[in-house]
Parts: C-alpha cells; structure tokens; sequence
C-alpha cells in the first residue's frame, strides 16, 4: 500500500475548518481586543500587576556594556516572578540574588526564563551577574524592589534584632571539641549563625559567627589528623567554609560553584579531609556565590586552624596564643581575636618565658602592621609553613595582608608593661592594641602614671 502525505495534509485543513469561517474570526477578534484593551489599560493607569498573579518582566544583558536593562525591578512581596532575560553578548553571564539563594546562568545569545517566588520582606536587594564574564563583574549590579504585596509569613528585615543573643569573648570557647569516632576520625561539629556581637566596648554589632562567637573557636589538630566537620547554616543566606592553607583533596574546598553549591539556609554540609600540612591556618567563609566573600567575611565569618606537628610537645613555647585579626570598617573597630584594647586578654608572661603569636589577618581588605614594643622578636613562619632557622628575620614589626598569617616568638627578657599593636594607627585607634605584662613585676613605687616629674 502506498503512503500518501496528500491525503493526511487534506484531512487537516478539512478539520481545521470544521467551524464556520465567521464564527472561528469573531473569537479570535474578541480575544485580541480585549488583551489589547488590557495591555492598554494597565499602561495608561500604569496599575500594577496583579499581586496574586505572575509577575512578567523582560529584561537584557545590554551587549558589551556589562549592564542590565532595566537595572531596577520592583515586584510585590510574594509574587511570582518571570524574568525574561535576552543575554546580548555572546558569552555567558549570570543572574544571581543571594537572599534566594538564586543563580542562573545566562548563555550567551540566548533569552533565558528566570523564575523566582519574591519571597523577601520589602525592601531593596541586589541583583548581579554571578560569573566571571569580564571586567564589568562588579559593575554589573541592578536593584530588586520588594513591595509590601502577598503576606508570606516572611520576617520583615526591620532593626528589631531582640531575638538574636547578645554576646563577647567572655562567654566564647577557645577551641572547638571533637569526638574521637571508632575509624580515627576526629569528628567536628560548626553552625554559622547570627549573634549580636560586643567586641568590649558594650556596642553590640550585628554579626555572623561560627557557633555564635568571633572568631570561631579555634580548632586544633595534629598533622596528618582526619577530620570530619559538620557545618549547619542558620544565616538568612547560604554560605560555605573554606579551609585556607591546607592542602586537601579539593572537593573538600568550600568554594561555591567550582567544588560545591553553597550551603542553604537550614542545610548541613560535611567537609572530611586530612589535615596537612602542619601550621597556622584558619577557616573562613568562601560566600554564597562568587563575589560576596568579603561581605560575608566582614560579617565576622573566620576563626583559626591550627595543626600541630607531630612533635609538637619537643618544641612547644610556654605561651601559644593565637590571634585572628579582622576588621569592621564600617563601624571603625579592628578587633584582635574578637576584643577591642582594653578588652584584649593581656598576655601574661614570666621572665625567661617563650612566646608564640600565631597573627592571622581573616580581614577581607587592610593589613596590619604588628608592633611589639620593648623587645624584638624572630619570624618563625609564615602562612604557616616553617622558617629555617638561618632566615628568620629579627624584628619588632611584622606586616600581615589579608589572607597572610605570621608566627612570631621572643623570649620575655624585659620586665614591664607593654604593647602589642598595629602600626596603622587608625586600627590601634580602632581597637588593635594587645598587652604583655609580666607576672611578678610592679611599678617601681615612686611611678606615678598621671604626674610629670
Ligand atoms: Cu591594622
């Protein structure tokens, strides 16, 4: 039998028409009048869309420019919302808001469909470009308006922190405890949350800490230790933990959208990875998405890591104290290990005694240089990795960037009161300063701080 397409082609158009010809007009009339007349109506009152409804906006990537147009949206609270993005350039970018936790890629020479739900308390929140797409990155930024709409249940974003629990070094841990498990494993457990955080000075800042402390509890293991840490996310947006100095398989990394997604809200995550190699490290946040690391870092996201070498006790110092070194520009505070002068611990040593001071600056942008008054002291490592001996530098500062650490050790030959601080001044004057004071020393009896002789 022979297949004819003829006849199938004939059948259809036969179907098709079934209706009679004014009938099938009128209706087709009557629909686009009254889109039209819709469409019409809602751009002359410029009414709004419909709240419960699908919120529809077209958006592009305008070519070359690395700019978004519009770069301002404004959606009810609540409402479902259809971006329709035409990327104009031919290469990728991305479409990124971190309160949702929300990142989309946007091929190049495409129009790509972006859903979202505005799940957000009214108010203004960043939209950016989420991939490494050229100089314009951190230019390409747009505002997403909420408006009050929908009630969602969600939080308003107001000041009101009364909830979230007040707290200082006093109250924090110094080192994090693990469990021992059957295998050798030292198992770990981190929750990154908020907390309101005092530095010393009685002015709690709103924070994020690793067990609601800044830094987070230092934790301390001995090389070639395997790990197994638990991290639970309780911030309002995702994050991740990377492990800064260490040499681990790198699905272990923490770095959101190369080695892993970013961690939601309410989400746990386990990191597992062998501890090496010995040395002064920390953990920091990596962020949400690529280019909101240093916000998060600055929220207070950091705490040490220290992983001692095998034969540690042969050469432990008498003092070991560690110091993680950060910043809140913002608010004029520089910290040394979550306590602003005169709340830094002092250091009190004995004549005779070697001490140890592991700095590590987890600030996202400014360096500090560390001054030791009355003594010199002897660089032993950096980034955590050990000096020979023959090249350790004597000195009485030592600069440390962002990302750096430093161990520096002297020996406490010089009975008094002294400084320990950063010789950027506006830190000192922000908080950097510590102090070493020797146990069995006074003033000699004629001192007299406030007279002049
Ligand atoms: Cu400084």
């Amino acid at each position: 039998m022979e297949f004819s397409t003829e006849n199938i082609t004939r059948e259809r158009v036969k179907t098709e028409l079934s209706y009679p010809f004014p009938v099938t007009l009128m209706v087709a009339l009557c629909v686009l009048v009254g889109a039209l007349g819709w469409q019409t109506y809602r751009l002359i009152t410029h009414e709004p869309a419909p709240v419960e409804g699908v919120v529809e906006i077209d958006m592009r990537v305008v070519q070359g420019q690395w700019q978004w147009e519009p770069d301002v949206i404004s959606v009810p609270q609540g409402s479902a919302v259809q971006l329709s993005i035409t990327n104009e350039d031919g290469f990728a970018h991305g479409f990124a808001i971190a309160e949702l936790a929300l990142d989309r890629r946007l091929p190049g020479g495409q129009t790509t469909l972006v859903e979202f739900e505005a799940a957000l308390a009214p108010g203004e929140y960043d939209f950016f470009c989420s991939v490494f797409c050229g100089a314009g990155h951190f230019g390409q930024r747009g505002t997403l308006v909420v408006t009050e709409g929908v009630d969602t249940g969600v939080a308003p974003l107001a000041d009101d922190r009364s909830d979230i629990p007040v707290r200082n070094r006093q109250q924090a841990i110094a080192e994090l405890p693990f469990e021992m498990l059957d295998d050798g494993i030292k198992e770990f457990h981190l929750t990154v949350e908020e907390v309101m955080w005092d530095y010393g000075d009685g002015n709690p800042i709103y924070s994020w800490g690793y067990n609601g402390q800044l830094p987070g509890p230092d934790i301390r293991v001995v090389e070639g230790d395997r790990v197994r840490i638990h991290v639970t996310n309780k911030l309002p947006e995702s994050t991740t933990v990377h492990w800064h100095g260490i040499d681990l398989s790198w699905e272990a990394d923490g770095v959101p959208g190369v080695t892993m997604d970013p961690i939601k809200t309410g989400e746990t995550y386990t990191y597992e990875f062998t501890a090496y190699p010995a040395g002064t490290r920390f953990y920091h946040t990596h962020g949400s998405h690529h280019g909101d690391e240093h916000k998060q870092m600055d929220m207070g996201l950091a705490g040490a890591f220290i992983v001692e070498p095998r034969d540690f006790d042969e050469v432990r110092p008498d003092h070991d104290v560690t110091w993680v070194l950060t910043e809140r520009i913002q608010s004029g505070i520089f910290p040394i290990h979550g306590a602003v002068f005169p709340a830094v611990p002092p250091i009190i040593v004995r004549e005779g005694d070697l001490v140890r001071i592991r700095m590590i600056n987890a600030g996202s942008s400014t360096f500090h240089p560390m001054h030791l008054h009355g003594h010199q002291f002897k660089v032993v490592a950096v980034d955590g990795n050990p000096i020979p001996e023959v090249a350790q530098l004597t000195r009485n500062v030592q600069p440390i960037l962002p990302g750096e650490t430093y161990d520096v050790e002297f020996v406490a030959d010089n009975p008094g009161h002294w400084l320990l601080h950063c010789h950027e001044l506006h830190h000192a004057a922000g908080g950097m300063i510590a102090e070493v004071i020797y146990e069995d020393w006074s003033p000699p009896a004629d001192f007299r701080l406030h007279e002049h002789h």
